[in-house]
């Protein structure tokens, strides 16, 4: 009796334990009820292979699902379904079939995302190949432990404490990537450090590649192309030099002997002042393909960025495909293209690259970014996937209508040997992962979208607003409604109408606004004037046949309709055309006025979120809704900055008044010049 009263007591104080956790963001979106399960029930579960991921999934299922029997069953003759699965549920079970052990344990997340979000739990049925065989996040995390473009902390790795010491967030990471899908991962930045390929860091790169294994994640690193130089003791890095070639494959091969499943080289070369094969007359080709062959034995892959420019007089925004089109068909087949989804770097708003589709023989690549670099850090709430999606739908025309650039990376047009999306990430060692509580869904879209890519940024807002908070529709309605719309406020108060490159370059923080920046002997290219070009004239940069001739890289139609004022759509205007300020838009107001409006717009829209936040706290609880509350008051002073600094600038070149409806500026321009508008983190 005595025995069962203590039972009783320690279950009640777990439950209050369990009620009373604080909502510090740190369990994301896998906040599930745990249910619980006694030992007996445990039966439950079963699965016809025993692995350490089969193992995961089964502890999952016993945490955490509340419905019928489920049973897991591995057939590897189902090679169709790639790491996807096959749910199917009867009156007794459920069963989930997969052909490799990952799939197993997507299916299962997939069933306790059914739960959590009030999908069909009873007679779950589903089948679900996923959209890219490989879905990476890349770190740009430096062995200081400092995060290029990082807004939440501290790098998650922990070189210094690495191998002896594992930190339980290594294991939470690889389980909320898992959770959607994501099954790659670049632990380094682009930037990369050489030192990273040396033996007493591969140790380090082994424990996590451990770590992350039971949860389908693989390790990728991004390699330093002078390493042979720098850390091999030899004298070149050219990759047409036998020796340099020879110390690459002894490196792979030392990287496989120790991470058998290692994915392989992220590579930035011959960009920002990185080195590559164009500093010993070789091309790009040359470069990826002395890699992939070093690889190839081992079943890796490079991924070679295709983000190179230079400060030479011609259009940054062309260089990319200018570089990479004349090589096309010359790379191995282990090699793909990684590109960024726009054709200058990340903005609010891009048109897409032009090299999506342009690259017939070649594989080709998205890469976005989750970390908010120029769409407000961590301090203001913009919900990314609608950029993502509008990106990924983007149609190229490249095979005729319909090839959008989700299309021509996912094997569904052309054949590919492997298929690849990258995503950016924006996690640190913030306890909310993040640094934003609403950062946490970028993260989130991102996984999803590469499993699969026809999903919505609504329907994923939907999933994960209910499971991140809760699925009160009081709540949820308004939630999602902010951040639907909270990319293209974004964009209004920063850079509408193809605006771009206006941030300050001064600090090269990339947050606050800077039009008029003006670095002395700073690169053209870098400068926010060099895109805007505002003059008495007009605003914005000529890319028309008449100018840069940038349209002339897209396939048609999109060249002529790009190429055509009258016809461009107006939310690209700026990026391809130089106009008027008096020009009338299709409101039938002057550009001017609309510009006034839309970063007016902008301004209100963030205020509307504050308001909106604040009538949440009823169904939020006390930590997460105060800290997203002081980040929309940031946000808002800050979207007014911008405002504010954008009319005031571009009003001493058109002239012209800020029409009667538009909230006046506060601040005064020599104000905002003079000051550093806005600290950094
Ligand atoms: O967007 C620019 C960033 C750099 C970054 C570079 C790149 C990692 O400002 O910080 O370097 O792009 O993507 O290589």
């Amino acid at each position: 009796m005595l025995l069962r009263k203590i039972a009783l007591c320690s279950g009640a104080l777990l439950a209050c334990a369990t009620l009373a956790r604080a909502e510090d963001g740190s369990r994301l979106w896998l906040r599930f009820e745990e249910a619980a399960q006694r030992e007996a029930e445990s039966k439950k579960f079963t699965s016809n292979r025993e692995s350490p991921t089969v193992a995961v999934a089964l502890s999952e299922l016993r945490r955490c699902w509340r419905g019928k029997p489920v049973a897991l069953t591995l057939d590897e003759n189902l090679r169709s379904l790639k790491d996807g699965y096959r749910i199917a549920g009867d009156a007794q079970a459920v069963t989930i079939t997969a052909g490799q052990e990952a799939g197993l344990l997507y299916g299962v997340y997939h069933l306790l995302r059914l739960q959590a979000t009030g999908g069909e739990v009873a007679n779950p049925r589903a089948e679900e190949i996923p959209s890219y065989d490989r879905r990476i996040l890349n770190h740009w995390d430096n062995l200081d432990g400092s995060i290029e473009r990082g807004y939440a902390g501290r790098s998650l790795w922990r070189w210094d404490e690495l191998p002896a010491a594992l930190s339980p967030r290594y294991e939470a990471y690889a389980r909320a990537n898992a959770s959607i899908g994501v099954n790659g991962t670049v632990l380094n930045n682009v930037n990369a450090n050489p030192k990273m390929l040396t033996r007493e860091y591969l140790l380090k790169v082994k424990a996590l590649a451990d770590v992350f294994r039971p949860y389908g994640l693989t390790v990728y690193l991004s390699v330093n192309f002078a390493a042979p130089k720098a850390i091999g003791g030899l004298p070149t890095a050219d990759p047409l030099n036998r020796e340099v070639a020879g110390w690459w494959s002894a490196k792979a091969k030392e990287i496989y002997g120790l991470i058998p499943d290692f994915g392989g080289f992220l590579v930035k070369a011959n960009s920002e002042g990185q080195s590559g094969p164009q500093d010993y007359g070789r091309t790009h080709a040359d470069g990826a393909n002395m890699l992939a062959d070093a690889l190839k034995p081992h079943g890796g892959i490079v991924m070679w960025r295709a983000f190179v420019y230079n400060p030479t007089k011609e259009d940054r925004a062309k260089q990319a495909y200018q570089e990479f089109v004349p090589l096309d068909g010359q790379f191995r087949d282990n090699v793909i293209i990684q590109i960024k989804n726009g054709p200058v770097d990340f903005q609010p708003r891009e048109p897409f690259s032009p090299l999506f589709g342009a690259l017939r023989r070649t594989q080709e690549m998205v890469e976005l970014q989750i970390t908010q670099e120029y769409l407000g850090h961590s301090k203001q709430l913009v919900y990314l996937a609608p950029l993502f999606e509008e990106v990924l739908q983007s149609d190229t025309y490249s095979d005729g209508q319909g090839s959008t650039v989700a299309k021509i990376t996912n094997g569904a047009l052309r054949p590919a040997k492997v298929t690849a999306i990258a995503g950016v990430a924006n996690t640190g060692s913030d306890v909310s992962w993040c640094g934003h509580h609403f950062a946490q869904a970028n993260w989130y879209a991102f996984g999803r979208l590469a499993w699969n890519v026809n999903l919505t940024s609504e329907q994923l807002a939907d999933e994960w607003i209910r499971m991140t908070f809760t699925a009160n529709p009081r709540f949820v309605a308004p939630v999602k409604d902010l951040m639907m719309t909270s990319r293209e406020t974004c964009v209004s108060y920063m850079t509408p109408y193809g605006l771009h490159h206006i941030f300050t370059h001064s600090f090269n923080h990339h947050y606050g606004p800077g039009p008029w920046d003006n670095i002395p002997g700073g690169r053209h290219d870098w400068m926010p004037w060099y895109y805007h070009n505002a003059d008495s004239a007009g605003v914005g940069f000529d890319r028309s046949a008449a100018g840069s001739n940038a349209v002339a890289q897209y396939f048609p139609p999109l060249r002529e309709i790009y190429g055509d004022p009258d016809r461009c759509p107006e939310n690209l205007l700026l990026w391809f055309h130089h106009v008027p300020w008096t020009r009338a838009l299709k409101n039938g107001l002057s550009l001017w006025d609309n510009l006034c409006y839309r970063y007016n717009e902008g301004v209100q829209k963030v205020r509307e979120y504050g308001k909106t936040w604040d009538s949440m706290e009823p169904y939020v609880d006390a930590q997460r809704f105060r800290e997203v509350q002081s980040k929309l008051k940031v946000h808002a002073a800050d979207a007014l900055i911008w405002k504010d600094a954008c009319l005031l600038y571009f009003q001493t070149f058109s002239g012209l008044p800020i029409p009667a409806n538009v909230e006046p500026p506060v601040h005064t321009l020599d104000e905002l010049k003079r000051r550093e508008l806005i600290p950094i983190e």
